[in-house]
C-alpha cells in the first residue's frame, strides 16, 4: 500500500475497486466504515452487490473486465471539467497532454456502453473523486486477476496522478495484500526478478553486492513465474520442484493442467503444515510449523514490519520454514552462510543487504509500528510513500486501451463465472476446514446466481447444477441471490473435496505479471439431479442474503 491502514478513516473519499473488503479484509473495512461514519464518500466498483455497497454513496456494478473503459471515462470527465490538479501534474507527472488526447474517445457514453454503468453515475463518481481533499483508492483481485490486470491498475494510477491524490495522508493507490505475509515474502526476495529488498537481479550493482555477501556467482537472469514453471514441468524443461506453503493443485487455474504438470515432475518436495492434495503428490513432504509455533517476522499490507512469537511447540517433527530450508541448503552446499541459529540472524542479514530494511532490527520492530523504507537506525519509518517526489523521477501517465476478457459468453457458454472468497473460509480450506465452527457458517460450496437467470434455467434455490467451461465441469448447489448481476455467477474454491472450482477457471494470464484470469470464465449451467453420496439429504448452505454481520 502507498499509505497506512489507520489513515483510511480520515479520507474524504474512498474508491474501492474489486475488493470484497468486509469479507476479505474485515479489519481494513472497519476503517472504511469509520470514515463513512465521519462523513466520507464511498464509491464501490464491483460487478457484485457485495456487503460494502451497504455503506456506499454509490455502487458502480460494472461488467467483468471493463475497468479500463470505466476509469478512462472517469479520467476524461476529470480533465474536461477542469478538476485535474495542474500544478501536481506539471511538477510530478509526465504525459498529461498525451493522456488528454488519448482519452478523447473515452466519453462517459462509451464508458456506459462497455461497462454497463450509467454515464451519469460514472460522472458523479469521477467528480466526487477529483473534488475530495484526500481521496484514497483501494483495490484487490477484482482488477488484478485479469488478462488486463496491469492496465487496470495503471488506469487507477492515472486517476490518482491527474488529481494529485498520491503522496499525502489518506490518499494513495492501495492494493490490499492477500496473505498475511505476502508483502514480507516479496521483501525477502521470493520473486523471480528481485533480490531481497526489491533490488533487481539484472542490475550489475546489486549482483556485485550479493556476490560479495554470499560468496557465490549470481545468475544475472530473471527467474520465471510459477505459471511458467508449471508449463515447463509439462514440456520437460523442469524436472524437480519444491512447493512451500501452497496448495497448488487446488488453487491454480485449470486443475487438469496443474495435475499433469505436477505428475510430470521427476521429483516433488512439498513443505506444508498439512498433507494437502498437493502434498499427496510429493516424493518428500517436510512438515512445517505454524505461525503460532515459530519466532520470526511478517510484513503486513501497509509495509509495517512485525514480530511473530512462538506461543506453542510444533507437533511431531514440524520445524520452522527457515530452519528446513537452511538445513537442506547446508547439506546441498556445505556453505557456512546457512548456519543460522535463529530467525533474528536471518532478519539481520536481510537488514544488512536491503536499504529499505537497513534501519531495522528485532529491538526496533518490537512494537510493529515501523513501515519501510527505514534506511537508518534513527529513521521513523515511512507510512506514506511518494511524499514530495517519486523515487524514479516523474509519475508517467499511461495511455491505456480497453481489452475484453479472454473468454466471453456465447451460445455454448452463455454465462460469466467469477470466483473469489467468502468470509468464513480461507482459500483451499486446509486450515479453516479443520475448524468445526467455520463449517457451521459455510458448510459447502454453492453457485451464486441471479433470480432471473435461475428462472430461465428452471433452477430453484438449493438445486444442483452442472457448471461447464472449455476446461471441464463441476457440480454444485445453487443459491438464488441478487448479489450477482444477471448473466454473471460466482463461486469460491473452498471445498475441493466436493467441488474443484479451478477445473473450470481460465488459465489465460496477464502478459506482464503472468497472473491468471481467475475472475472471468465463460460457462454453461444446467440443472442436474442431486448426485448420490454428496450431501445426500437436505441442501446445506448458509444463506448468502443474510445481513453482513459487521453492519452497524
Ligand atoms: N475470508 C477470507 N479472507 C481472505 C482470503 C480468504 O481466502 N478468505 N484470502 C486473502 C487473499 S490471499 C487475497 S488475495 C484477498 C482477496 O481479496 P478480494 O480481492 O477482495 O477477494 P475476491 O473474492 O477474490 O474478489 C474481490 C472482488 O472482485 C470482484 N470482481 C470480479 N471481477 C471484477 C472486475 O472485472 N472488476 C471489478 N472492479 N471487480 C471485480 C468480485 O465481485 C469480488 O467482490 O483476500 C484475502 N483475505
Ligand atoms: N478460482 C480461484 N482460484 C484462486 C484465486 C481466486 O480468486 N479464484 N485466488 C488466488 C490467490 S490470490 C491466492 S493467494 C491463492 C491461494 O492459494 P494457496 O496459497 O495455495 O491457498 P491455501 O489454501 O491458503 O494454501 C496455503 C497452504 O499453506 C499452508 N501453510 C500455512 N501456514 C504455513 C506455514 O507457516 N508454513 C508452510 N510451509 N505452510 C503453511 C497451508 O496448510 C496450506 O496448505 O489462490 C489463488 N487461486
Ligand atoms: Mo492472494
Amino acid at each position: 500500500m502507498s499509505n497506512s491502514i489507520p489513515e483510511i478513516e480520515d479520507a474524504d473519499m474512498m474508491l474501492c475497486v474489486g475488493t470484497n473488503m468486509t469479507e476479505c479484509h474485515p479489519i481494513i473495512a472497519v476503517r472504511v466504515k469509520k470514515a463513512v461514519r465521519k462523513g466520507a464518500k464511498l464509491y464501490v466498483v464491483d460487478p457484485r452487490k457485495i456487503p460494502l455497497t451497504e455503506y456506499a454513496t454509490g455502487h458502480l456494478p460494472l461488467k467483468l473486465g471493463s475497468d479500463v473503459a470505466l476509469f478512462n471515462a472517469m479520467a476524461k470527465v476529470i480533465i474536461d471539467e477542469g478538476l485535474a490538479d495542474m500544478e501536481y501534474s506539471e511538477e510530478r507527472t509526465e504525459g498529461f497532454e498525451e493522456l488528454k488526447k488519448h482519452l478523447e474517445p473515452f466519453t462517459i457514453e462509451y464508458g456506459e456502453e462497455i461497462s454497463g454503468v450509467p454515464a451519469k453515475l460514472i460522472r458523479e463518481c469521477a467528480i466526487a473523486y477529483a473534488s475530495a481533499e484526500s481521496a484514497g483508492i483501494y483495490y484487490t483481485l477484482g482488477i488484478t486477476e485479469h488478462i488486463c490486470g496491469v492496465s487496470n491498475v495503471q488506469s487507477l494510477c492515472n486517476l490518482a496522478l491527474i488529481t494529485g491524490n498520491l503522496g499525502k495522508r489518506s490518499d494513495g493507490v492501495n492494493p490490499l495484500r492477500g496473505q498475511n505475509n505476502i508483502q514480507g515474502a516479496g521483501d525477502t526476495g521470493a520473486l523471480p526478478n528481485n533480490y531481497p529488498g526489491f533490488q533487481s537481479v539484472d542490475d550489475p550493482v546489486s549482483q556485485a553486492k550479493f556476490e560479495k555477501a554470499w560468496g557465490v556467482p549470481m545468475d544475472p537472469h530473471k527467474g520465471i513465474t510459477k505459471i511458467a514453471a508449471l508449463d515447463h514441468a509439462v514440456d520437460g524443461r523442469i524436472k524437480a520442484m519444491w512447493i512451500c506453503g501452497e496448495n497448488t493443485l487446488v488453487t491454480d487455474p485449470d486443475v487438469k493442467h496443474t495435475t499433469k504438470a505436477l505428475e510430470s515432475l521427476d521429483f516433488l518436495v512439498v513443505q506444508d503444515m498439512f498433507l494437502t492434495d498437493t502434498a499427496k503428490l510429493a516424493d518428500v513432504v517436510f512438515p512445517a510449523a505454524a505461525f503460532t509455533e515459530v519466532d520470526g517476522f511478517f510484513t503486513n499490507s501497509d509495509r509495517r514490519v512485525q514480530r511473530i512469537r512462538k506461543a506453542a511447540n510444533p507437533p511431531g517433527d514440524a520445524m520452522p520454514d527457515w530452519w528446513i530450508i537452511a538445513h537442506v541448503a547446508k547439506r546441498m552446499t556445505n556453505d557456512v552462510h546457512f548456519d543460522y541459529e535463529n530467525s533474528e540472524q536471518v532478519f539481520d542479514e536481510l537488514a544488512s543487504l536491503s536499504p529499505i530494511y537497513a534501519g531495522l532490527n528485532y529491538d526496533r520492530i518490537e512494537r510493529g509500528d515501523l513501515a519501510w523504507p527505514v534506511p537508518e537506525l534513527d529513521h521513523p519509518g515511512t507510512p506514506i510513500l511518494h511524499e514530495g517526489e517519486f523515487l524514479n523521477g516523474k509519475g508517467k501517465l499511461q495511455l491505456l486501451n480497453y481489452v475484453p476478457p479472454s473468454e466471453n459468453p456465447d451460445e455454448e457458454y452463455p454465462f460469466y463465472l467469477t470466483t473469489g472468497r467468502r468470509l468464513p473460509t480461507y482459500h483451499s480450506n486446509t486450515m479453516t476446514g479443520r475448524s468445526g465452527g467455520f463449517r457451521i457458517l459455510v458448510p459447502n460450496e454453492w453457485l451464486e446466481i441471479h433470480p432471473a437467470d435461475a428462472e430461465k434455467l428452471g433452477l430453484e434455490d438449493g438445486d444442483w447444477s452442472k457448471i461447464k467451461s472449455r476446461r471441464g465441469e463441476v457440480i454444485t448447489r445453487v443459491a438464488i441471490t441478487k448479489t450477482s448481476p444477471r448473466g454473471t455467477v460466482f463461486m469460491s474454491f473452498a471445498f475441493p473435496e466436493e467441488v474443484m472450482t479451478n477445473i473450470v477457471t481460465n488459465p489465460e494470464v496477464d502478459p506482464k505479471t503472468e497472473t491468471p484470469e481467475f475472475k472471468v470464465a465463460a460457462v454453461s449451467i444446467v440443472r442436474v439431479e442431486a448426485p448420490t453420496g454428496l450431501g445426500a439429504s437436505e441442501p446445506l448452505r448458509a444463506n448468502p442474503d443474510v445481513e453482513d454481520p459487521h453492519l452497524g
